[in-house]
């Protein structure tokens, strides 16, 4: 254990490892036994996060394992198979995908074809800084693939030509059901496809569209249905587009284009997804040609951008600390404005507030020095675990918890928030 903590703080120290421990499965850690038996690409960047404290060889594993599902375009899969045991039944598993019939698919394991928040060259610097370099031969082999997973999103995902990456699916965000995509996915034809019904068709019509164009990202430009630029994931993008420049220069190669290819990031933000008249980010629907009227969580996360204009930074911390967000839950932060029409306190992404959220807009808050807001919270968070366990997701007005137990990123989270 590294940290000086109190007695309260080792007790939950100690079990948060303990979940880590119980979901790492010799390569990599399931979000939360049962419900999600795979390996998820973000979750794998929030728990190396954690790891890097608790077990670094692990964080070290558990980022090649993930890494072995790159695809030979550079795009790093938002899920990698690791069973295919029917106990560990998971929809949608790899026969939406069909990886495994695709050129550029890895051989050997199967994964989806969609990306996630690209949070993993930011964390494998945390790691490398957290060994005091003697995570070094990781970055050797580790620093191409970054660099790969990079070049897809700005080749392949520029779709507005603005310097963005573009969603092509929900899933893609990371707050799949948010109520921000409800109206760009009431535009897609779910063609007649019943699975569970409503959105859910939609969502695998969206995939089974991609797989039938081969994942080309022409079809992807020209035709397909779902494009938007959204704050959270184009804002982790450029954090670790930073970090890629550092990363760059620990590994003794040219930092140069990464700086570039961040100012363009961070320009583009402003550009593109700043709503001056309402004082937040929010996302813009390429397809229709507009921003997205709905006030979310991922609205907040441009903090993790230290060259955030001050005024920008002050209405983000205004509306944030308003009875919108933060200052009418007694656990913040809500995933989703507590005023809008689409608030809903225990619907997944639609209201309840999530540990990962809450880690991404703490980092943003210390990126620019606001001690009060980092310190609410890390004191919200740690209130959560404390009250009603890892779980997945909580009730933002009374803290009780939703979803999945010993939730891996809960976990994770908490122990980098205590180092
Ligand atoms: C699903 C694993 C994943 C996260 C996503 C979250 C959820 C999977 O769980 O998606 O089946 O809904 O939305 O962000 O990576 O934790």
């Amino acid at each position: 254990m590294g940290p000086r903590l109190t007695g309260d703080e080792t007790a939950l120290w100690l079990a948060a490892a303990r979940v880590l421990d119980a979901n790492w499965t010799g390569a990599a850690t399931v979000p939360s036994p049962g419900l999600y038996p795979h390996q998820w690409s973000w979750d794998s960047a929030f728990i190396g996060l954690g790891l890097a404290h608790h077990r670094p060889d692990r964080a070290r594993t558990e980022f090649l394992s993930l890494f072995r599902g790159q695809w030979a375009t550079g795009l790093l899969p938002h899920i990698v198979f690791h069973t295919t045991e029917p106990r560990h039944a998971y929809f949608p598993g790899p026969e939406l995908w069909r990886s495994s019939a695709h050129p550029a698919a890895p051989r050997g394991v199967q994964t989806s074809a969609l990306a996630q928040p690209p949070l993993h060259a930011l964390v494998a610097l945390r790691m490398v800084q957290a060994s005091d370099g003697a995570d070094r031969a990781f970055l050797g082999p580790l620093y191409p693939c970054l660099v790969a997973q990079h070049a897809y999103l700005a080749r392949d995902r520029d779709i507005g030509g603005g310097g963005l990456a573009s969603l092509c699916h929900p899933w893609e965000s990371g707050l799949d059901d948010s109520p921000a995509w409800d109206t760009p996915l009431a535009a897609v034809d779910p063609r007649g496809r019943t699975y569970n019904g409503g959105d859910h068709d939609r969502y695998v019509a969206l995939v089974t569209g991609m797989r039938a164009a081969g994942y080309r990202a022409e079809y992807l430009r020209d035709e397909h249905p779902f494009v938007v630029e959204d704050p959270l994931f184009n804002a982790v993008y450029l954090a670790s587009t930073h970090a890629l420049a550092e990363l760059a220069d620990l590994a003794g190669a040219d930092p140069r284009p990464h700086r570039e290819a961040a100012e363009r990031i961070h320009r583009a933000l402003l550009d593109r997804l700043w709503d001056e008249s309402a004082g937040c980010f929010r996302a813009r629907d390429l397809r229709a040609g507009r921003l997205i009227p709905e006030t979310t969580v991922a609205g907040f996360v441009p903090l993790m951008d230290p060259e955030l204009p001050a005024p920008v930074v002050r209405a983000l911390t205004d509306l944030l600390l308003s009875p919108r967000f933060a200052g009418a839950a007694g656990y913040p932060v809500p995933t989703c404005d507590i005023q809008s029409e689409a608030f809903d306190r225990g619907a997944y992404w639609r209201g309840p507030t999530w540990a990962n959220t809450n880690w991404l807009l703490w980092f943003g808050a210390c990126a620019h020095d606001l001690g009060g807001i980092a310190d609410l919270i890390f004191g919200s968070t740690a209130r959560l675990v404390r009250q009603s366990g890892f779980r997945e997701f909580y009730d933002p007005f009374d803290g009780s918890g939703r979803g999945g137990h010993d939730y891996s990123w809960s976990a994770a989270l908490l122990l980098d928030l205590l180092a």
